[in-house]
């Protein structure tokens, strides 16, 4: 029996307050509106992002649905959906893509100004939610909402992609391997011979080694303090890798003298202050370019000597990999479906939905790479 045009009853994973556990509950989800989709969602990964919400780094109005790194399958469109139908498989996107706004329109910006990220306000585009639980309305979060059965998106913020995928892999495609990637390819533009460093050997992380590989640097320097991180990011690619707790100077010179003078591309792939000076202060003072990559915590701020970048050093940032993402998000499936580039061997756990608990554990103790969680 069809269930378009009906409120649909599903298992979700409702955050109810800050740093405690998901709760899964029953909730309500309402049918798409105009221009909106309800996905049937297949695959959703866990990044470090989600848990920053369950840790207060990242400010979301509570009670939520988290989630963001899926893939799924069209239940039902609303009026006026025209790009994807029941039946399509798709990636939800945390930051949409309008196609219409200043920054749809500017050939290298991909903040839709339509992302839920520039406000918070944990609804779809139009201000309205349609999870309900107990009664109470729950917040969507970046506008995806991964962590249950079903959800609702606004048409903007979903791609369709190759009906032949494994959406258990290709939701990485959704957030931390897009993300990772295209820091390296798009927004730092690491160059062949290049020296790089990354900051950070996560799911993030591990994708920025494979984007710095992709585009042909000649050393790659993984930076972490976690060493049982070090076996997987050679296997995808880094050169050596270092423990800055190994060292009793700053990692920033440790770096700086092994690479005579600086490396050409760094990535803080971590969301510490402290490893984002590190990861600035590490590259070639004339010509380094720096990516943050990482989310820093709520509310704080850096205070920076501007001599660190007057004489060429570049510091920058971008969201998911400065990709405009209903555009190059088919691409990248398309890609990873030619074998361009490996998504197994950053998904290190995969379990059934109801252990969600247990994979942010994993998160936390430094033991997963990517939890996939299958409904
Ligand atoms: P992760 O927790 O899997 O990886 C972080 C890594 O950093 C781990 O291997 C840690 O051991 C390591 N680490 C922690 N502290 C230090 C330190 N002081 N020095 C060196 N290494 C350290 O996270 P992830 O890979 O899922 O995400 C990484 C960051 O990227 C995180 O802040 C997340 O919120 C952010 C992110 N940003 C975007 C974006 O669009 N910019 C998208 C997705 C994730
Ligand atoms: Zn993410
Ligand atoms: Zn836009």
């Amino acid at each position: 029996m069809s269930t378009a045009g009906k409120v649909i009853k599903c298992k979700a994973a409702v955050l109810w307050e800050y740093k405690k556990p998901f709760s899964i509950e029953e909730v309500e989800v309402a049918p798409p509106k105009a221009y909106e989709v309800r996905i049937k969602i297949v695959a959703t990964g866990i990044c470090r992002s989600d848990d920053h919400v369950v840790s207060g780094n990242l400010h979301s109005p509570l009670p939520v649905i988290l989630g963001h790194e899926a893939a799924g399958i069209v239940e039902s469109i609303g009026e006026g959906v025209t790009t994807v139908k029941p039946g399509d498989k798709v990636i939800p996107l945390f930051i949409p893509q309008c196609g219409k706004c200043r920054i749809c329109k500017h050939p290298e910006s991909n903040f839709c100004m339509k992302a839920d990220l520039r406000k918070y306000q944990g609804t779809l585009v139009d201000g309205t939610c349609r999870f309900t639980c107990r009664g109470k309305p729950i917040h969507h979060f970046l506008g995806t909402s991964t962590f249950s059965e079903y959800t609702v998106v606004d048409e903007i913020s979903v791609a369709k992609i190759d009906a032949a995928s494994p959406l258990e892999k290709v939701c990485l495609i959704g957030c931390g391997f897009s993300t990772g990637y295209g820091s390296a390819v798009n927004v730092g533009k690491v160059t062949r011979g290049s020296i790089c460093a990354v900051f950070g050997l996560g799911g993030v992380g591990l994708s920025v080694v494979i984007g710095c590989k992709a585009a042909g640097a000649a050393r790659i320097i993984g930076v972490d303090i976690n060493k049982d991180k070090f076996a997987k990011a050679k296997e995808l690619g880094a050169t050596e890798c270092i423990n800055p707790q190994d060292y009793d100077k700053p990692i920033n010179q440790v770096l700086y003298e092994m690479t005579d003078g600086g490396v050409d591309f760094s990535f803080e792939v971590i969301g510490r202050l402290d490893t984002m000076v590190s990861a600035l202060l590490c590259c070639q003072d004339s010509h380094g370019v720096s990516v943050i990559v990482g989310v820093p915590p709520n509310a704080q701020s850096l205070s920076m000597n501007p001599m660190a970048l007057l004489a060429g050093r570049t510091w920058k940032g971008a969201l998911f990999g400065g990709y405009k993402s209903k555009d190059s998000v088919p691409k990248l499936v398309a890609d990873f479906m030619a074998k361009k580039f490996p998504l197994e061997p950053l998904i290190t756990n995969v379990s059934p939905f109801a252990k969600i608990n247990e994979g942010f554990d994993l998160l936390r103790s430094g033991k997963s790479i990517r939890t996939v969680l299958t409904f």
